[in-house]
């Protein structure tokens, strides 16, 4: 067994980060693991660094009023521990160490989280008990779950299990389980009768051990006439002695406590490796599902991009036409030569200063400017078709969940999927859709800021030209959000070129219009694109989440192939 570095002592937070959702289903079956696996590897950890001369650590184990107690005090040599009359009595563990030994208990981060109302720690400083720790457990057969909880943390970091039962309760079903466990372990046992006045019971009891485990012999101790706190000469069989003494063990804690501590690792690692595969197996359940999430939305989102494209009818036609008309006639009153004169008129009544952003006709200071352009890409952004969206969205939805009840193994998912994603409708889609729309908004200023600069500054109509181009660059976005660039590529010529006054056509307005076109439609399928994909988020998100992330995954296998390696 290789001893581990100082600094690789104690790192086992590994384990004690890990969380597992309450959502998931078997929750609390993760839950017991990893903390059955924190207890083992912690007891480990905190084992393996004690120094070689550490006493062997002997446990009484066994049933209520038992006797446990009255043995312990009876090894001890005093009364350390109640012996109770009411039961159930010893409520609390008690541990008897040399003053030598007592900060390495007193320290223990294994022990550490038990409170004070569970264990005791009586320092003593007897030579003749300097050679084993004894530890009275409460009685594990206990309607307290934290008594068993106190029994377990014990059992585990025990060198000695002393397992007690008495005539009357040696029959009792927990109490062979117990021993049975220990055996399974390989944990050095010893078991005694006590309150013993029957030979065949004792023998009973002696053949039932025998059938566990041939390398124990039991003990019997004679029921004493009276209650006592400690068994008289207990000390001085020679069983007892034995342990007390450790003197088959030479120098030191030797065989017993190596062996120990093997079988402690091996534990832990089993344990890890169940922890990890159990991680394992519920992370790649979710992958899976996530990546069958992943083949919904690919699908969904083909059939959405067929839907996008808009079949050419006359009236999809008349109405581009009426709205272009509109935005030209808008412009128009706007900013037909008219102006100018109204211009030439105010120059007369206002300060030059004042009348400078306006008289050089470059434009009418750009926040007013924007705010009339704005006006109008409120009605772009509506023109948006969403029902493939919303369509898509849908379907989406439906699949995931019929995904998640075709498999009894996904109910968890299912109820979590059902409970706590939201699922988007109209309202909230349109919402997602305009918040996602100042791209497109803003591919519509750069292009325009760049066609007005490209104008000729000596031209007169600059202005005037201008917010046609503003007009032309609208529609084709609304075109395009509506209907696709199909739809755009087969009415330009028919119904948007006519509008188009000659000297535009001529500084190749339409192709800064194909240009913007693509632009739009791209822009417009991703985000479409990108809202269904969010949807699908919020269900493999929350999935995710459900279990330890990679970098807890990742700790945990390195944990698990530390310990291996120490093995
Ligand atoms: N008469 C008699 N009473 C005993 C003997 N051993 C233990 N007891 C009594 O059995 C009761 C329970 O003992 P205790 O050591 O507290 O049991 P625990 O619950 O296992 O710790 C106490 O009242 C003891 O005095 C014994 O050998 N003879
Ligand atoms: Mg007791």
């Amino acid at each position: 067994l290789r001893l581990q570095q100082p600094n690789e002592r104690y790192l086992v937070s590994e384990i004690k980060d890990l969380r597992f959702d309450g959502r998931l289903a078997d929750h609390a079956a993760l839950e017991n693991l990893r903390s059955e696996t924190d207890r083992l590897v912690t007891a480990f950890q905190w084992k393996v660094g004690l120094a070689r001369e550490f006493p062997l650590i002997a446990c009484f184990m066994g049933g209520t009023g038992t006797g446990k107690s009255t043995l312990f005090n009876s090894l001890a040599g005093r009364t350390v521990s109640p012996v109770g009359i009411r039961r159930p009595c010893t409520l609390e563990a008690v541990v008897l160490v040399s003053e030598e030994f007592a900060s390495q208990v007193q320290d223990s981060p294994y022990l550490e989280n038990q409170t004070e109302s569970t264990l005791t720690v009586v320092l003593h400083s007897q030579p003749e008990l300097s050679r084993v720790v004894l530890v009275d457990t409460p009685d594990f057969d206990s309607v307290e779950i934290s008594n068993r909880s106190v029994c377990e943390r014990f059992f585990i970091i025990s060198d000695v299990v002393i397992f007690v039962t008495s005539q009357e309760k040696y029959a009792d079903h927990s109490g062979w389980e117990m021993l049975a466990q220990a055996i399974r372990w390989g944990k050095k046992t010893f078991c005694v009768m006590n309150k013993a006045t029957s030979d065949n019971a004792y023998r009973d009891f002696y053949d039932n051990v025998m059938q566990l485990d041939r390398g124990i012999r039991p003990v019997r101790v004679e029921k004493q006439d009276k209650a006592v706190e400690i068994v008289p000469g207990l000390r001085d069989r020679q069983e007892f002695a034995e342990l007390v003494l450790n003197s088959e063990e030479g120098a030191g804690t030797g065989q017993t406590r190596s062996r120990e501590l093997e079988a402690l690792l091996n534990r832990a690692i089993y344990s890890v490796e169940k922890l990890d595969d159990s991680v394992s197996a519920h992370a790649q359940r979710i992958a899976s599902v996530n990546a069958s999430i992943d083949r919904i939305v690919s699908g969904v989102s083909g059939e959405m991009e067929k839907q996008l494209d808009a079949i050419v009818t006359e009236n999809i036609e008349g109405q581009i036409r009426e709205r272009l008309s509109t935005l030209l006639r808008k412009y128009d009153v706007l900013f037909v030569p008219r102006m100018m004169v109204r211009k030439a008129l105010r120059k007369i009544y206002y300060s030059v200063t004042e009348l400078a952003g306006l008289g050089s006709g470059s434009d009418l200071g750009s926040d007013n400017d924007k705010q009339i352009r704005a006006a109008d890409f409120e009605k772009t952004r509506s023109a948006a078709r969403l029902e493939p969206l919303q369509t898509g969205i849908a379907k989406l939805n439906v699949q995931i969940s019929e995904l998640l009840s075709s498999d009894s193994g996904l109910e968890d998912l299912r109820q979590v999927a059902s409970r706590d994603v939201e699922r988007w409708g109209e309202e909230k889609i349109q919402s997602l859709y305009d918040d996602a729309f100042p791209g497109v908004e803003h591919i519509l200023e750069v292009e325009f800021s760049k066609f007005r600069d490209g104008l000729s500054r000596s031209d007169e109509m600059k202005l005037y030209g201008s917010y046609t181009a503003w007009a032309l660059f609208l529609i084709t976005a609304e075109i395009i959000v509506g209907g696709g660039f199909t739809l755009f590529d087969a009415v330009v010529n028919t119904v948007i070129v006519p509008f188009i006054p000659k000297w535009l056509l001529n500084v190749k307005v339409l192709d800064v219009l194909r240009e913007i076109g693509e632009r739009v439609d791209l822009e417009h399928r991703t985000v479409l694109k990108e809202i269904l994909r969010k949807q699908a988020d919020l269900y493999t998100e929350l999935f995710s989440k459900l279990v330890p992330g990679s970098d807890q995954r990742e700790n945990l296998r390195k944990l698990r192939s530390r310990l291996t390696s120490s093995a």
